[in-house]
Formats: structure tokens, sequence, C-alpha cells
């Protein structure tokens, strides 16, 4: 079937683990015919749940996307994981989707990891609704997570569904826009029929609510209605489209999933009202930087944006498109703008889960699959292969930094390469998990969003690539400086067989304030050490300051002053001042009080409320310092500087304190000076690595 613009929707269900989200994904795709028979997610069968990782652990690991067509429209639905480990996945889905809907436990209220989504999708501003799921429950209170809705997001969600009964007596729900009641059918589809007439009441004042609701749209209808006190249907439509479209209302809806309830109304009402590519916008950055809202506009010729890349067993590399503007044709020539390269697309492909389906076109805001592209990667901006000016791209995906990392070597040595060649993949799948190789720690560093992200992917590895790997504790990035003046002279001289070596050297060496890194200062006057030497006096030092006279660690912060030489006219050669300023610079750091440094991260944690106490007792114990805290919609905030020595197994100390719940972001800020006990065990631990080193 042909699809338009004004005939797709692109919906992202996200929020916090164990919400029943891919459940409620399951019973979409069941409710819209997609699937005959839906599955538990403990069965592993699950449409979305289809990876090993994810059957294995029984949790969403990675965004699923899948269509139902419900009212001549195309619905395109994303499963996101709810974990923070894999939050990455639902970030792209937020980019690629006008709409959000927030799955909230009817038993438990709003937890902490949606109400995370929630703001990151204020800062967006982009369209939000909730669903409130597990109504069969008997622990559920719809009234009570509605309250708690309200307090924690500071907003009052207009209601499109309403719950008939509750726990064991849950009868199913009421659709306000629709004017019908759904009711449960065992092990089949939610079965319409009248409003009973004990919900009349209810109905009429969600029925009132909504139709206020629609006439803040606009102006013209805010007019309508104040003046007859009510809309016409087909105004309230399009009344809802506008205020949905504009973020200006929060739609709730309620349901039991696993009992396929509240699934009819939700599939109608983001057909007929949700907002679509048709009223979004795309940002582009320009070549300058500026960013610019644009339409998605089907009659310019093709844009798109790479939202998502991943492996498949059978069909290779899976580069995801959102098609911004124009339409994506199967056999086509298009041009990666990121990379500056032109590209001829093979097949097309749209997703049903796992299962793909081939098409021959993608036509704006809708989203496919081109299989076994050469150059495309995630965040790249693809172009028609006929447009002209191509220096804009789309706006990249914002993805939170890694928090977690471990340093990682293949048991076998033969099995390095393997091991780093799937990492390098792993990282191109997932933009949240980063690998490099750290030149100063001699190290192969893995960092991801926790210890449960970084678990699974190297899980995911040894397995696939039946290889064994170790991990350990990554090594901080010391640093070493000095806290006072000094200067040194040193000569180089020798003198075997034939051509000798000759170059001599003062230097002194100054503080620098804190990131002020280095500064060469020649001040030599009359030509004591010769212009073309100088290079060999700057190599000298760079060679001294990257391995300091306390543990070797490198050197920073410092003001080298070339104040005097000596040069021989036969002698001397760059090789002999390197020396000679290498040793004269060994000399001076050591007499200049030099001190050892340790970076310090800016550290933002966030928890529960009941957990604030046990967070900062803990970070206290770990040398940190509290800058602030706050509380918003029952979330903790805490600010605090912490040495990076002392967080390298945070993510797994925060997840036993807070029973999983909390998370943090953490970055690097400056270097601080260490002394005492701290700083002999750095040095300790410096001088037994550089024996292993040696001994290899
Ligand atoms: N009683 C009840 N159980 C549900 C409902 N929705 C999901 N569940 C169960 O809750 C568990 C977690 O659901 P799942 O869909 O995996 O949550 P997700 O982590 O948000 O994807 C599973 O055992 C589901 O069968 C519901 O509406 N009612
Ligand atoms: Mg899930």
């Amino acid at each position: 079937m042909g699809y338009t613009i004004d005939t797709i929707k692109n919906v992202s269900i996200a929020g916090h683990g164990g919400t029943g989200k891919t459940t409620l994904f399951e019973r979409l795709l069941f409710a819209g015919g997609v699937i005959l028979k839906p599955e538990l997610v403990e069965s592993g069968k699950t449409v979305s749940d289809s990876s090993p990782e994810e059957i294995e652990r029984k949790i969403s690991i990675h965004a699923a996307l899948a269509h139902i067509e419900r009212n001549g429209k195309k619905l395109n639905f994303f499963d996101t994981p709810g974990s923070s480990d894999f939050t990455g996945d639902v970030i792209l889905t937020f980019r690629a989707a006008e709409f959000a809907l927030l799955t909230v436990d009817g038993r438990s209220g709003a937890q902490i990891e949606t109400v995370k989504l929630w703001r990151n999708l204020e800062m967006r501003n982009k369209p939000h609704g909730i669903f409130v799921t597990y109504l069969d429950d008997d622990r559920a209170d719809f009234n009570r997570v509605l309250a708690d809705i309200k307090d924690k997001f500071k907003v009052t969600p207009v209601p499109f569904t309403l719950p008939m009964g509750a726990g064991a007596a849950f009868k199913g729900v009421i659709d306000i826009l629709n004017e019908k009641a759904y009711f449960i059918e065992r092990n089949a589809l939610e079965k319409e029929r009248a409003i009973p007439d004990e919900y009349k009441d209810a109905f009429a004042s969600a029925c009132e609510r909504l139709i206020e609701a629609a006439a803040e749209g606009d102006d013209v209808l805010m007019d309508r209605y104040l003046e007859n006190g009510t809309l016409e249907p087909d105004d309230v439509r399009r009344g809802l489209i506008e205020a949905l479209s504009a973020n200006k209302i929060v739609p709730i809806f309620v349901g039991a999933a696993l009992k396929n309830s509240g699934l009819v109304p939700l599939l109608n009402a983001t057909a007929d009202v949700f907002p679509g590519p048709k009223t979004a916008k795309d940002v582009v950055v320009e070549a300058d930087g500026t960013q610019k809202d644009v339409a998605l506009d089907p009659n310019k010729l093709l844009s798109g944006f790479v939202i998502k890349t991943t492996y498949d067993q059978f069909s290779g590399k899976l580069s995801w498109i959102k098609v911004i503007t124009g339409n994506l044709s199967a056999d086509s020539e298009i041009f990666n703008v990121s990379e500056n390269k032109k590209e001829r697309v093979g097949k097309l492909f749209i997703c049903q889960g796992r299962k793909l389906e081939e098409t021959r076109e993608i036509c704006t805001g809708d989203i496919g699959i081109i299989t076994k592209s050469a150059s495309l990667k995630t965040n790249d901006t693809i172009f028609s292969a006929a447009t002209g000016d191509t220096s804009t791209t789309f706006l990249h995906l914002r993805l939170p930094e890694p928090v977690h990392s471990v340093a990682v070597t293949a048991i076998a040595k033969k099995d390095d390469d393997k091991l780093g060649e799937a990492l390098i993949r792993a990282s191109e799948e997932d933009l949240t998990l980063k690998y490099s190789f750290n030149g100063e720690t001699k190290e192969s560093v893995v960092s991801g969003m926790g210890e449960l992200h970084v678990n699974m992917i190297l899980d995911k590895i040894k397995i696939a690539q039946k290889i064994d790997v170790e991990t350990h504790i990554p090594r901080v990035p010391y640093r070493e400086t000095i806290t006072k003046k000094a200067s040194a002279e040193y000569t180089h001289k020798k003198q075997t067989g034939g051509h000798g070596q000759y170059g001599k050297v003062l230097i002194e060496i100054a503080p620098l304030p804190r990131g002020g890194d280095y500064q060469f200062v020649n001040a030599i006057f009359g030509g004591a050490v010769p212009k073309n030497y100088i290079p060999g006096v700057e190599k000298g030092i760079a060679e001294g300051m990257a391995r300091g006279v306390i543990a070797g660690y490198p050197v920073v912060d410092v003001e080298v002053k070339l104040i005097d030489g000596k040069y021989h006219p036969v002698d001397s050669s760059e090789l002999s001042f390197k020396l000679a300023s290498r040793n004269a610079f060994r000399a001076a750091m050591k007499l200049a009080a030099p001190t050892l440094l340790e970076p310090i991260t800016n550290l933002t944690v966030f928890v529960e409320d009941k957990y604030l106490g046990d967070v900062m007792s803990d970070l206290s114990s770990k040398r940190g310092k509290i800058l602030g805290q706050d509380t918003v919609g029952g979330i903790g905030e805490i600010r605090a500087q912490v040495p990076q020595a002392e967080l390298l197994r945070y993510s797994i100390d925060l997840r036993s304190i807070t029973s999983g719940t909390g998370s943090f972001t953490v970055e690097f800020d400056h270097y601080a000076p260490i002394s005492g006990k701290i700083a002999e065990d750095v040095i300790k631990a410096a001088t037994a690595f550089k024996v292993q080193e040696e001994e290899e």
C-alpha cells in the first residue's frame, strides 16, 4: 500500500523497566491484526524482545519497530528498553517519533526512569502522553496514580479513556473520543459496547474536559467553544490534533495490556489525532553551526537521517532511515553528506520486529531500512544525489556520555584483533558504547551506560566470536606537575671515534595555572643555542614531560624557559640538544617540588528521595565534595565533585545503594593535587605497573 506523509504516525513507547511496554507493543500488534497470537515476555517469543540477549535476560535491550494499519494510516510503534543502561535506544526513538507514550504502572505510579524520560521529552518539546497499565491488578489504584502524575509532572493530563472498575473487578475502558466502552474478553480482543449507565456521568465530565482541551488547540475553536459551550465532533478532532502537535496537552490512557484492554481506543487516537510527520519539525544544522527548524516536506527532493545501525545475521548491515523530505526509492542514488560520498541504494525494507519486508519506496516521515550500505552510519545525513548544495546536516542524536568503563584484553593474544573488531562494530551499532585504546595507560577501554550494558556487550562478543575476554578496572590517568620555580643545567657530551655529540642547555621551569598545559619560551640571547637546534630542545622537553619524575605520568601546567646553552661547531646536533634538554628538564623537575595530580569529575546523581542520605554519605566516604542538591518531581538530584579514582565502580556501588534505581552522569572537570597516603599508593601502583611492563 502506498503511504504519504498524511498517513504516517511514529510513536515511541517508553518508560521505567517492567511497566508493560513490551506487553503493550505485543498486544497492539495483536489488536492491529499483525500477529494472531500474542506471546508473553517470559516466553522469549514476543515480536520485540527477540534477540538472544533479550530472551536470556527477559528484558528489552534494543529498540524494536513494527507497524499497524489503522483507519487508512500506517502507525509505526517503537518498543524501547526501560533500563537506563540502554537509554541510547530510547533517545533515538524520541528523535525519530513525533509522539512518545510513557507507560506507568497502575500499582506504583511514575517511577524514576519515567520521570527522567519525561524531562528529556520536555527538553525536546516533544509531544507525549501516558498509558496507565496493570489496572487488572488488585494493587492498582488509578486515582492514586493520577495524583502522583499531577504531583511529579506538574500537569493535569486529559483523559482519553477511563477505567471501568479496578483490580479483579476491572472490566475495561471507556473511550471518551468515540463514546464507546470496551470490555475485556478472555484471550481475545476487547469488545465494543455501549457505555454502561453507571459510567454516564464520568463519561460526560471527561467529555467536557476533552472538548475544552480541543478548544485550546486554536483561537477560532476557543471562540466557538466559548460561544456555544461545546464543539462539533470534527472540530474536536481538529482541535486535539493541533493541541497535541503543539504539545499543549498531555493525553492519558488507561488499560491492562496483558488483558488486551485499552488497545483499540489507543490505536484509534494514534491514527486520528496523534501528531505525525505532517505537523512535526526536524532540525537542520547549517555549515556554520546554526540550527533551524524545517518542515517534513514530500514535495522536495529526498533527504533523510540515519537513526540506527544494526547488524543482522542474514541481511548484514541495516541502516535505519527516517525520511525527512521527498521519497527514498529502491535502486536509486543517494548522497551521504556526512561522509561526502555518493552511494547506490539497492533494496529497501520496512520492519515488523525482526522481520524485514521488502518495499520499493519509503515516503516522507516514514522509517525504513537500507541494507548493506558501504558508508552509512548512525547520525549521517543523506540527500538525493540530484541535490546541489549539501552543506547542511540533520541534528545528531543527543546521547548521554558513558559512565562505566572497563579495560579489556583477550585471554589468548591471537584473539586481540578479533576482540577489537567486534568492539568497533558494537560501538557502531550503539553510540552509547565507546571503545578506545588509551595509549597512556596502554589499555583497551570499553565504556558504556552501566555494568549491565558493558557486560551484555562483552557476553555477546564472547559467544559470537568464541573468544575469552578478561576485564579489569581501568587505570586512572594521573598527571604530574611542579609547585615552584627551579632551574637546571645539563651538558650532553660524548666523544666516540669520529663525530662527537655536544649540547648544553640551561632551563628554568615554572608552574602554570591549572589547565595551562605547556608553554615554551625561547629566551636565548646571542645564539648560545643556534636556531636550528631549538626544535631538538623542544623535542627533548616534550619527552621529559611525557614521563614525569614521580611515577612516570605525563607532566602538565609547566612553563619551560630556555635561558642559556652552549654548542660545538662540529659535534652539536639536534639529537645532542634533545638529550641535553630532556635531562635538564628531569633535573629541574626534581628541584621544583613536583606533585601528583588526579582527575576530578563533576558527578550528578539521580535517585529517589529516600536514598538521598545514603548516597551523600557514600560520596563523602569517596572524598566527594557535595555542590548542591535538589528534588524535582520526587527525584533527588545531587551534584558533587569526586575524584575519578573513587568512581571506577560507581555504577555498581550506586546500584546496590538504590536497589538499581539510581543513575548518574559524570564528566571530567579538572586536575587537583594529591598527597600523603593517597599519593603513595598511586606511586606504588605505578612502580608495580612499570616493572610488569618491563618484564613483558
Ligand atoms: N497483570 C498485568 N501484568 C502485566 C501487564 N502488562 C505487563 N504485565 C507483565 O509485567 C511484566 C513486565 O512486562 P513487560 O512488558 O516486559 O514490561 P517492560 O519492561 O516495560 O517492557 C511481564 O511479566 C508482563 O506479563 C498488565 O497490564 N497486567
Ligand atoms: Mg520491554
